[in-house]
């Protein structure tokens, strides 16, 4: 077996402590962290996610198995972050608000990270007050939000309204992401971008950051 099919394993088991240490040993024999990160712990992940989707697992397993992916990605962090292009730019990241999933938002962090931008991680259930009061204090070029609920997307338009109603909306870039939201979803609340993944986040930032 592959230490990366090795890795995906054992995060689907929730093996936190074999997860780390298993993206250590792949990291010393010279394995590249993005194929760590694609083929490893994303896609332990995505077998998790299918599963429960069909009730195959339920919230204990997939939160055991979020714990792990967290274990591997804080490893990997670094070794991300050096593959990166040093840039400048500042940007505010949260998942928003009623919504609790950061795992992606975490992976968009760490990309954004790894190409040299300074970012404030809001956190988790963040107000739209929170993400433009964040971007005008501490000069943000872009607000990053992430949702992964039907239920949570629409507070990305409330984000979008508040930067209007704040007089800053020409100064500051939104952009949205996360699985329900989409490009038609994107231009219907008047945001800046949608991404589908954290590599293309990250990227885009940095060209927005370029201004
Ligand atoms: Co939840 N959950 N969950 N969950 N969960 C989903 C999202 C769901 C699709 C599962 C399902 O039913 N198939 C479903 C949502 C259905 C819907 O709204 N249509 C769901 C539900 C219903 C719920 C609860 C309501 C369940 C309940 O309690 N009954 C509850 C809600 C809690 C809340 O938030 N208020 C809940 C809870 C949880 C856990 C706590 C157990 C756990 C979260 C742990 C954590 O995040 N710390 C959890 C998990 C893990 C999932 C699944 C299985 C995996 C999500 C994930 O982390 N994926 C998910 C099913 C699935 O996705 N298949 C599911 C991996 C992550 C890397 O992907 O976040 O999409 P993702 O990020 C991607 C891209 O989307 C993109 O980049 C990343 C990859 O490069 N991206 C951006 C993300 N943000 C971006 C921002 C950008 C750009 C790109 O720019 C700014």
């Amino acid at each position: 077996m592959s230490i990366l099919t090795e890795i995906s394993e054992n995060l689907q088991k929730g093996k936190a402590k074999i997860v780390a240490e298993l993206v250590q040993t792949a990291l010393d024999e010279g394995v590249a962290a993005n194929a760590i990160l694609n083929e490893g712990l994303l896609a332990g992940m995505n077998v998790i996610g299918e599963k429960f989707k069909n009730n195959e697992v339920y919230v204990p397993e997939v939160l055991v198995a979020a714990r792990a992916m967290n274990k591997g990605t804080t490893i990997l962090k670094p070794h991300l972050a050096a593959a990166g292009v040093q840039a400048t730019g500042k940007v505010c990241i949260g998942t928003v608000q009623g919504d609790l999933h950061d795992i992606g938002k975490n992976l968009v962090k760490m990309m954004l990270e790894g190409k040299g931008l300074e970012v404030v991680d809001l956190g988790t259930d963040v107000s739209p007050e929170t993400f433009v009061q964040t971007a005008i204090e501490q000069n943000c070029q872009v607000i990053c939000c992430s949702a992964l609920l039907t239920t949570t997307m629409g507070v990305m338009e409330d984000v979008v309204k508040k930067a209007v109603e704040l007089g800053v909306r020409d100064k500051v870039k939104i952009m949205i992401g996360g699985a329900p939201v989409n490009e038609d979803y994107c231009q219907k609340i008047g945001a800046d971008l949608y991404t589908p993944d954290a590599a293309s986040a990250a990227d885009a930032a940095v060209e927005f950051c370029k201004g």
